[in-house]
Parts: C-alpha cells; structure tokens; sequence
C-alpha cells in the first residue's frame, strides 16, 4: 500500500472517529470494548491519614473509595405522579442536608420516562423536564448543572443512577434496536425475572449495548461533572431455564467503571446489589458479591433485609450480630456496605409505621456499624427524625473510629441489648443499643480500659465512670442508645 492511500484511509479513520464523537448516539462497535480493569482491585483504608493507602495515586476524599463513607448518603422519594421535587428545589435543601451529615446526594431516575413509571427510561438522553422549572431542553440542562455546583460548592458528591435492566415498550432502545433486548431460546422478547413488572429486559451483555451504556454514562459525566452512578438492579435480570447463554451485567459495568475513572478518577459507583442473585430468592445466581470488584459501595440488603429483622425481634444476640459482621456478611476487596433503616423501595420505607418504637435506635445502628449510612429523604418530614440523624452522623463523621474502626461485641450479660466496641489506633468508641420495650440493665465487657476511665455519652449528654472495666453496668431506658467516648 503506498503512503498516498495510507494517508488518506488515517484522515477516514479520524473523521469517522471525531463524527462518532459528536453524535449522541454512535453506532456501537464491539471492539472498542474494553477489557478487565487495569489493577487489582484494593481500597483506601483510612480516609484521614493523608496517605494514599492503596497506591492508586489518590489520597483519602479525592479517592471514591473515601469519600464515599465520609458521611451518609440519600435516597430519592419517588414521585410516581408528574411532580418530583425540582433540581432547584434539591439545590435549596443541599445546606442543609450538609449540616445533617450528609456528603453524597443522589438523583433517582432524572431521564424522560413514561407518568406513573418514575424509573425505566424512555431515553436517556432527554431529562425528565418535570424536574425542571423552565421546561425548555437547554434550560432544564443548566437547572441540573446549578444543582451539581452547589453540590460541590459545600464540598458534597452527586450521583446519578445507572438503569441498565429494561427498557421497556415505549423506549428509544426497543423502538430502534430490538435486538438488544433479551430474548428466550425461540427468539421471543422476555421481560426481566423475576420481576416481570419492570417490562421487557434489556440484555447487558450485548457488546453494542455495553458500548451505548458506556458512552452514556461518558456524557453524564462529561456533560454534568458528576461523581459517579448508583447502579441500579445489576443482579442478573433473566431465567437462565429460558434464555441461553451468559447475559450478566459484568462487563457492562467494568466497561462503564473504566470509562467514568479515564473522565473522573475519584467518581465511585454505589450497587444496589453487589451480587447477581435475588436477595429474596438467591437459588437462580449466587450471591458472592462480585460487582465489588466495580462499585465501591454494595447495599447492605442481607443485613437488612434477614439480619436486622431477626434483631428486631430479639432472635440474635449481640455477639451473634458481631459475628455475622465479621465473618458472615460478604464483602470482597475491603469494599463498604451501604447502611439503611428505609429505601424509596416500598418494604423499607414501611419501617416506621412497623415498627415506630424501635426506630430511633435502628437509626443510632445504622449510623455506628462498620458501612455507610443511608438516609431517605420520606425520613425528612420529621424534625424529631431529622434532628436524630442529624445528632447520629455528626457522631459518626467526626470519628475514625465509627468510620473506619473494627468492630467486637462488648454485651457481656443482663437484659439482651446490642453493645459493641468500634476501635481504629487509639479511638474507643462504644455503643449501646436497647431494641427493648423496657429499661434494661446489662453488663459489659470493658476489660480493655482502665478502672476510672471516663466517659462521655455522646447521644444523651452525660458522663459515665468505668468504676469496674470487666463487668460494667449499664441502664439505658426503653428504646434508647448511648454512644460513648473517651474524653
Ligand atoms: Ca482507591
Ligand atoms: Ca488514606
Ligand atoms: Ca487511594
């Protein structure tokens, strides 16, 4: 081939590649597909030392893996009719939000969708204008970028989430690319399984569709500066009995995950599952957590779901609840869990009408176990709620110990609360949680302090002698927590 041809075929190759860059929606080609991700995959350890714990090149909050438990994160109400609260509302509440000890803010399904299905999307280039004040294209655009401002403006993280299981009938992608949808051994569209609800499944293994969710997160990021996605529904989202093959979301997620790190190094990815298995039924896929090899943050949804319950009701002890933590919940590459009393998702939000007693101290639980807390904003309408969280994640900010400690059982006998030691270098801190219709008396397992240590109940304002470090006393009323720290 001479130099002339040669040439002219480099000028076809880049003018191609600059169109495609321009378009909104390029044409999918499968070998831009990346591969596996670069490194092994480890985590920042601590987040206040000022060191780089895991060699990536970013220290402590400019590393997703930091900022991320720094403080809670939200979770949207759903608006299910044509009036979800504006971005410029959310910008409004961001100070506020900030004092509560909030560091990430997220935005539920914000692209065009179908009134009455707040989540699948219709297309994912089109934001839904409902969010908007003024509802032209550009203008709605800008509303969304004043809100990411003022995120970042009181040194907090935006996320979006990432929708990747379905796209249902009236979708961009089921009008113009059919075959990307999932589809049994006789060539028939299948809607997502188990949940049939959430319309037909889009399948995510689809080289073109890996490449069209990747270069859709690519604009999100570059578009609006964001931080990252939370990633909804990864798990596998087909009956392997009537679909052949292998249609996991893994790829699609190492794909997006490298593509958002080439744009921002500290975004971070939060699943709402870290597994491929149902969290109620995980017999189809198991459930090792492998997208905590993508997304730093998992939900905690064994805990809550199946641990907590059964901690509600008395049926664990707190040496039992301790063990799950450190030895029976999951969790691969030092990756965090996300900490949750209530979800936008119907079967949490319910939890304090189910059980309105014990839901102050499951706030003080959630915020003081190894993870990061969550907040939904339904939890918002009450001041004294609003005003417990608030008092909890200031806690939990302003201590390594919370953050980043160990955790072991202190309960030692008495009434059956849940009393546990977080410890990171020389920070104590030790929590006490009565789920109990009662006040209890208990004795804890303080040995590893001396006699007359002094301590500070963080939660209730008082300070308690440790007069006897091997069997120390402690009342805490009805449905009450204490929270102590060395002074
Ligand atoms: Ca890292
Ligand atoms: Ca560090
Ligand atoms: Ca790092």
């Amino acid at each position: 081939m001479n130099k002339k041809i040669l040439i002219t075929i480099g000028i076809i190759i880049i003018a191609v590649v600059l169109l495609a860059g321009c378009m909104q929606r390029p044409e999918p080609s499968p070998q831009q597909l990346p591969t596996k991700l670069p490194v092994e995959v480890i985590s920042e350890t601590i987040c206040t030392d000022g060191i780089d714990n895991d060699g990536d090149g970013l220290t402590d909050n400019d590393d997703g893996d930091c900022w991320i438990r720094e403080g809670a994160m939200t979770d949207e109400v759903l608006a299910y009719d044509d009036e979800p609260p504006t971005f410029l509302e959310y910008a409004e509440k961001i100070p506020e939000l900030k004092a509560m000890g909030v560091k990430t803010f997220r935005l539920c399904s914000i692209h065009e969708h179908v009134e009455g299905k707040p989540y699948p999307v219709v297309d994912y280039y089109k934001l839904d204008t409902a969010r908007c004040v003024n509802k032209g294209e550009e203008a709605c655009k800008e509303e969304l970028k004043t809100l990411v401002s003022v995120v970042h403006e009181n040194d907090m993280r935006i996320v979006i989430d990432f929708i990747s299981s379905n796209a249902i009938e009236e979708s961009w992608i089921y009008k113009n690319h059919p075959e990307w949808m999932m589809r049994d051994t006789e060539g028939n569209i299948v809607n997502c399984y188990p949940s049939a609800e959430w319309g037909p499944a889009l399948d995510r293994a689809n080289p073109e569709v890996i490449v069209f969710l990747t270069e859709v997160a690519r604009y999100y990021m570059r578009e609006y500066d964001l931080d990252g996605f939370w990633v909804d529904s990864p798990q596998s989202n087909y009956n392997p009995a009537v679909v052949e093959g292998n249609h996991e979301a893994i790829s699609l997620l190492r794909s997006v995950k490298a593509e958002m790190k080439s744009i921002n190094p500290s975004a971070a990815l939060i699943a709402e599952v870290p597994h491929r298995g149902y969290v109620d039924d995980p017999s189809v896929y198991d459930t090792t957590p492998v997208f905590d090899e993508m997304c730093e943050c998992g939900y905690g949804q064994f805990f809550r779901k199946f641990v907590f319950p059964e901690m509600i009701v008395g049926e664990m002890s707190s040496e039992e609840f301790v063990e799950w933590l450190n030895e029976g919940e999951e969790i691969m590459y030092d990756r965090k869990r996300v900490r949750f009393v209530c979800t936008h998702d119907r079967w949490a939000a319910i939890f304090p009408f189910q059980y309105p007693n014990q839901y102050k101290p499951a706030i003080i639980l959630m915020s003081t176990v190894p993870g990061a807390p969550l907040v939904w904003m339904g939890e918002l309408g009450s001041v004294a709620i609003s005003d417990h969280y608030e008092a909890a994640l200031n806690i939990r900010n302003n201590s390594n110990a919370l953050k980043y400690g160990s955790i072991s059982n202190v309960w030692k006998s008495g009434d059956n609360i849940y009393a546990y030691l977080r410890e990171y270098e020389n920070e104590k801190v030790i929590v006490a949680i009565n789920l109990l219709d009662k006040e209890i008396t208990s004795y804890l397992d303080l040995s590893f302090l001396p006699k007359g240590t002094v301590m500070y109940d963080k939660l209730n304002t008082e300070t308690l002698i440790i007069d006897d470090p091997d069997n120390f006393k402690i009342s805490i009323p009805k449905y009450g927590s204490r929270i102590l720290v060395m002074e």
